[in-house]
């Protein structure tokens, strides 16, 4: 199933660990797709054994890519961020540079699409890791989304709020002025009332961390995305 119709995605971090039993009810639950991705204590071992294990079921998986050496084939798509209000060029395009000049020549590009971020929480790894320190407001957000879209032609524009749940006005403001990009929405939602406040303005609703706290309430964020009609 294409990205660009993907309403509900969950976030499994390849450095927390999900039993068998728990990544069956996760891989089956009617999401869209899996998003292997994390900021911390990625590697290619831990990133190989989860794809192996998502691999025993149809779910589509993307890998978000954090560190150049956990990178391998395997995924249906490569997720590849570039933090748009980060201060640290190393970010926004210095290691996508360097992965570029050692794997540019083999890259599938059709199955590779870049994620204009855009931190919400500088509380989060996240922002610490990319020199995030002041939120932005509504209209540098609106400024990033047009950025995102107008001047960079990225395909999807993420408002990441991980570990805090967002201002659905701001995020209801992005879904009103994108076109084309897809809005990713991300962060702390932790029950299906949450799920459907967000999926009524982003096109996808990615929940993380919640599935290594309350499996249950996770899994009811699916049903709750996927019955609210999206406003743009
Ligand atoms: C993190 O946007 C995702 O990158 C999801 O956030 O873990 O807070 O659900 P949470």
């Amino acid at each position: 199933m294409d990205y660009r119709t993907w309403r509900h995605a969950f976030k499994l971090d390849p450095a927390k660990s999900v039993t068998d039993e728990q990544l069956e009810r996760i891989a089956e639950s009617g999401t869209d797709g899996l998003i292997v991705g994390g900021t911390d204590h990625v590697t290619l071992e831990n990133v190989l054994d989860l794809l192996a294990r998502i691999r025993r079921y149809s779910v589509p998986v993307a890998l978000e890519v954090s560190t150049v050496d956990s990178v391998t084939p395997g995924f249906d798509y490569y997720f590849i961020p570039t933090v748009l209000n980060s201060t640290k060029a190393e970010w926004i395009n210095g290691i996508h540079h360097a992965a570029l000049r050692e794997y540019g020549h083999m890259m599938n590009w059709d199955e590779i699409l870049t994620e204009g971020y855009c931190i919400m929480n500088p509380e989060c790894k996240a922002a610490e890791l990319t020199g995030v320190s002041a939120i932005p407001d509504e209209d540098d957000v609106i400024a990033y989304a047009r950025m995102a879209e107008h001047l960079f032609h990225m395909p999807v524009f993420y408002l990441e709020y991980s570990g805090t749940f967002g201002d659905p006005d701001v995020v209801r403001s992005v879904s009103r002025i994108l076109e084309s990009t897809k809005l990713f929405y991300g962060g702390g939602i932790k029950n299906a009332g949450q799920a459907r406040q967000m999926a009524a303005y982003a096109h996808t609703v990615i929940v993380g961390n919640v599935l290594y706290e309350n499996l249950d309430a996770a899994l009811e964020t699916v049903e709750a995305v996927k019955k609210t009609p999206h406003e743009g």
